[in-house]
């Protein structure tokens, strides 16, 4: 019985200690409750919603828009040797007077060949009667000569007209210790303010200093044309208001650059015609009030437009007259089918042609090179053996594709 009792007392105790344990386990937490989801284990960051759409390329993959453009000025042009650039500049001019004669001598050599000679240069504003006298000397030297083939005669006619067209002295009269003066004239629209653009740009590469007198006061805009010009060139201009008496500009030009101890001076004037007596007048007192204080002007330079043809000589005549002019400036040849000019002034005026404009930008003023005119005009520039120096500036390309098949 007793053992009995102490079973039940052992069971006892043991049921209350057990309970006991259980409530102690229960407050003391030890098994964490099962965690409310507190946050639930999401993604935190939101799914990446694309906010911004897929980084697309909304320019569209940049193509080349544009192929890639070729320069559309032409570049800055290497200064060409003269043969080649009266080659380039004259082929209007060779395709109408050079054709015309390279093909009446390829027709060997008759009676007709001197007739259609002479009508070509006649054609080709030589004149008429230069060209009778021409064809007449011509056909005189190739008897003496003993010259029996069109080729042969042909080589001749390059050889006379080159002679015709020499003159002793094509240079432009400087001053030594002085500024120098250029009177430019000529008839409307010649390009004589452009031909002072170019001769100014010419002057300042050589490093001389240049001004301008816009004695063309005509018109506002002349003045303003000769301000781009200058600005181009690297000349200063020395101008007055529209309608000032041109001569006084004149003279403040020369004043001005001569205290500025320029070395040129470059005097543009109104384009005139030649049978307006008042404006030869003026251009008498432009020259003469200018002189007074700057002695005798060094040139006096008349601009012809080459495809005014033989009009150009009675104007020539005309300025000769009252300006005593000293030499030419022919402009335009490159816009000319004819040429022939250049021989006609040189024979009936005797004034010597010592530049040409042969295009309208600052670098299309060439000295007048009758080797390099006959050669441009008359093709044969591969073939002259006398002409070696300045061929081998002429590309073989530049030349024409039958002139090249013939060898
Ligand atoms: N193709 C070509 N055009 C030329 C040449 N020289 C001048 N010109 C053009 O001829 C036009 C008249 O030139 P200007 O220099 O204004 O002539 P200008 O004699 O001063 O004219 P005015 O002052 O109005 O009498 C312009 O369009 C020039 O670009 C040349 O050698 N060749
Ligand atoms: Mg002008």
């Amino acid at each position: 019985m007793e053992d009995l009792i102490l079973v039940l007392l052992v069971v006892l105790g043991l049921l209350v200690i057990g309970g006991v344990g259980f409530v102690v386990v229960r407050r003391g937490g030890a098994p964490a409750p099962p965690r409310e989801p507190e946050a639930p284990a999401e993604p935190e960051a939101p799914p990446a919603e694309p906010e911004a759409p897929p980084v697309e390329p909304e320019a569209p993959p940049v193509e080349p828009e544009a192929p890639p453009v070729e320069p559309e000025a032409p570049p800055v042009e290497e200064p060409l040797a003269p043969a080649e650039r009266f080659w380039q500049r004259l082929g209007r001019a060779r395709s109408n007077l050079g054709d015309a004669v390279v093909g009446i001598f390829r027709q060997g050599l008759t009676e007709e060949t001197w007739e259609e000679l002479e009508e070509s240069l006649i054609a080709a504003d030589v004149g008429v009667e230069a060209s009778t006298e021409f064809v007449a000397g011509l056909k005189e030297r190739c008897r003496a000569e003993g010259v029996r083939t069109g080729e042969q005669a042909l080589a001749l006619l390059k050889e006379v007209m080159r002679l015709e067209l020499e003159v002793t002295d094509r240079t432009l009269a400087r001053r030594e210790d002085d500024t120098t003066v250029w009177l430019v004239t000529g008839v409307n629209g010649t390009g004589k303010t452009t031909s002072i653009g170019k001769l100014a740009a010419r002057a300042v590469r050589d490093d001389e200093s240049v001004v301008l007198a816009a004695a063309d006061t005509f018109r506002a805009a002349a003045a303003d044309q000769l301000e781009r010009w200058g600005e181009s060139a690297g000349a200063r201009v020395v101008r007055a208001g529209e309608g000032a008496d041109p001569a006084s500009v004149a003279f403040d030009g020369f004043a001005s650059a001569r205290a500025a101890g320029a070395d040129l001076l470059l005097v543009d004037t109104a384009g005139r015609l030649q049978n307006k007596t008042a404006l030869m007048d003026e251009l008498r007192k432009v020259k003469r009030v200018l002189e007074r204080e700057a002695g005798p002007c060094d040139e006096v330079l008349l601009v012809l437009d080459a495809t005014t043809g033989q009009n150009g000589l009675s104007q020539a005549r005309a300025f000769l007259e009252a300006v005593d002019v000293t030499g030419v400036i022919l402009t335009k040849l490159d816009g000319t089918a004819r040429g022939g000019i250049v021989v006609a002034i040189q024979r009936q005026l005797g004034i010597p042609v010592k530049l040409v404009g042969l295009g309208e930008s600052i670098d299309d003023l060439a000295e007048f090179d009758p080797q390099a005119f006959v050669d441009a005009l008359f093709e044969e520039v591969a073939q002259d053996v006398s002409l070696e120096d300045d061929r081998s500036a002429v590309a073989p390309d530049s030349r024409r594709p039958d002139q090249a098949d013939e060898g």
